[in-house]
This record gives structure tokens, C-alpha cells and sequence, in this order.
């Protein structure tokens, strides 16, 4: 069976799972979201990640109704853990092609009155670099979602070549720093600087910080003594599934 047939086939069988990684706020320690990340499930049970499959849901424009899938399930779960952590927020990766669907703010908001979410709920990351395919395109179609109340957050920040002029001028709440910056802290210099410049420029823009990829107490130090905002790494804990990340909530600290 070929890549692109098992995905037509996963679709039909709503065989896309969200998975959720916790987000920190790092001067607290708690929870504030949690990501949702796609995972395939197979018919003998074993998982696999997006970067098998995400460029083929793409190219076949499968991506459409296997995000919507993944919209449904991630809200609908979120709801059911807001009633225990009624603070608790969403992060929902989106693909361009995503974000350029005409429905997606329909779907979005019939999304939060099934659940009675409210959209500050939700934030939509969407990875620096495929902003930039149409910068004047994906600057409407944000503006419109942050218009709606959703937070924005570009992801995997600092790989996509996106100038500071143009970053100014998207409606954006929060920057994920992608995790190549991690890997040199604390033993790189040039690493260190670059994630205190980024945090400067943040600062100075109104932007929070994510830094993505934590692994070592050493990495979490620099972050907080830099006054980073959030993290999001295996530190802290791994994608999980939906039941697993509720043991984690519930876990006493
Ligand atoms: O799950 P993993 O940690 O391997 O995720 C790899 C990448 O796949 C993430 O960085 C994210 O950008 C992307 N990804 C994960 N889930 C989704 C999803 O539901 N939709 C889209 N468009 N991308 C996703
Ligand atoms: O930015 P993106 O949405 O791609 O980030 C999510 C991806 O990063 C997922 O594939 C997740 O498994 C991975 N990830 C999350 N935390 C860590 C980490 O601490 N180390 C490594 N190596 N990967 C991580
Ligand atoms: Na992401
Ligand atoms: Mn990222």
C-alpha cells in the first residue's frame, strides 16, 4: 500500500489521533496549553508522526479533512479537561492551506459553540516559513482570525527568513522559538545571544515567547533568567495521548 493510499484510507476511518504536549509558563510551572499534534494511527496499532505524512496529506489535499478531524477531536477534549482546569488553552498547528480556506473561521467558531469554548481558547500556530508563501494573503486571513479573539503564535521561529518590518506588521501574539536554538544553550555563545536577542525584540514588539525543544534544567535556567515566557519540551513531558495527558494535569506540583 502506497503512502498516499493509506492516508486516504486513514481519513475515511477518522484514523488521525491528536496527541498533546504541555506548554509551561516557566515562572510558574503551570500548564497554560497544550499542543495538539497529529499522529497516524495503524491498523496493528503502532503510531506515526507528521513529518511521514504531512507534506503527502498536503500534496493530496487530504490535509483539509484531517485537520478538520483534528480540530473536532482537540476541542472537543479541551472542553472535557476545562471542566477540571477551566484555564486550560489550545494550541492547533495550521498549514497555510489551512489558514487559506475560506470556511476555516466558520469551522473554527461552529467549533467553539458546540463546545461553549471561548476563542481565546485556542491559538493557531503557523510556522514561520510557510507565512511567507503569500505575506499579503496569510496577513488577511490572521487578521481576520485575531480579529475573532484566536491568539496567533508563528512557529518554529527564527527559520524562516522573515524580515523584522514584516513581522511587525502581522497581528501575532507569540513567537515559538524553534528548538535548533536550544541545542547550543548553554555551551554555545552565539546560540545564547541570539535566543536573549529574540527575547529583547519580542519584548519590544509585545510578542511572549515560546521556546520550543527544552531537554536540560541547564537550558531551562538561561530561558528564566532571560525572562522567557513559555516552554514546551521533553523536560517537561513528551507528546502524549489524550488520556495520559490528563494523568499528567492531575499529578500533584
Ligand atoms: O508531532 P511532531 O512533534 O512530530 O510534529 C512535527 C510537526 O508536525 C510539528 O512541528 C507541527 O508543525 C506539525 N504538525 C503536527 N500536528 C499538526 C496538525 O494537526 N496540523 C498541521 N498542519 N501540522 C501539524
Ligand atoms: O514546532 P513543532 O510544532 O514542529 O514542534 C513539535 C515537534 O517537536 C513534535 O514533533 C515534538 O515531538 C517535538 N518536540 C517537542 N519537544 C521536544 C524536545 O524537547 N526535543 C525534541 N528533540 N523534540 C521535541
Ligand atoms: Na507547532
Ligand atoms: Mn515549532
Amino acid at each position: 500500500l502506497t503512502l498516499k493510499n493509506n492516508l486516504h484510507r486513514a481519513v475515511d476511518a477518522n484514523a488521525f489521533d491528536a496527541w498533546y504536549q504541555p506548554i509551561i509558563d516557566i515562572r510558574t510551572g503551570k500548564v497554560v496549553y497544550v499542543e495538539a499534534l497529529m499522529r497516524l494511527i495503524h491498523p496493528d496499532g503502532t503510531v506515526t508522526t507528521p513529518g511521514h505524512f504531512l507534506q503527502t496529506l498536503e500534496e493530496t489535499g487530504l490535509i483539509s479533512r484531517s485537520g478538520q478531524m483534528m480540530l473536532e477531536q482537540a476541542c472537543s477534549t479541551l472542553a472535557s479537561w476545562r471542566t477540571l482546569f477551566p484555564e486550560l488553552r489550545l494550541s492547533l498547528n495550521l498549514s497555510v492551506n489551512q489558514l487559506w480556506q475560506a470556511d476555516l473561521i466558520d469551522q473554527l467558531e461552529q467549533m467553539l459553540a458546540q463546545h461553549h469554548l471561548p476563542a481565546s481558547a485556542l491559538m493557531l500556530e503557523v510556522t514561520e516559513g510557510s507565512m511567507m508563501t503569500d505575506i499579503v494573503k496569510t496577513e488577511q486571513f490572521l487578521e481576520a482570525l485575531h480579529g475573532r479573539g484566536f491568539e496567533i503564535a508563528i512557529d518554529d521561529f527564527g527559520t524562516g527568513y522573515s524580515s523584522l518590518s514584516r513581522l511587525r506588521s502581522l497581528p501575532v501574539n507569540k513567537l515559538k522559538v524553534d528548538k535548533s536554538f536550544m541545542d547550543g544553550i548553554p555551551r554555545d555563545r552565539k546560540s545564547m545571544e541570539m535566543v536573549r536577542a529574540i527575547l529583547q525584540m519580542a519584548t519590544s514588539l509585545d510578542l511572549e515567547v515560546v521556546a520550543e525543544g527544552i531537554e536540560t534544567e541547564d537550558q531551562l535556567q538561561v530561558l528564566a533568567e532571560a525572562d522567557c515566557h513559555f516552554g514546551q519540551g521533553f523536560l517537561f513531558a513528551r507528546p502524549m495521548s489524550s488520556e495520559d495527558l490528563l494523568t499528567y494535569l492531575s499529578l500533584p506540583g
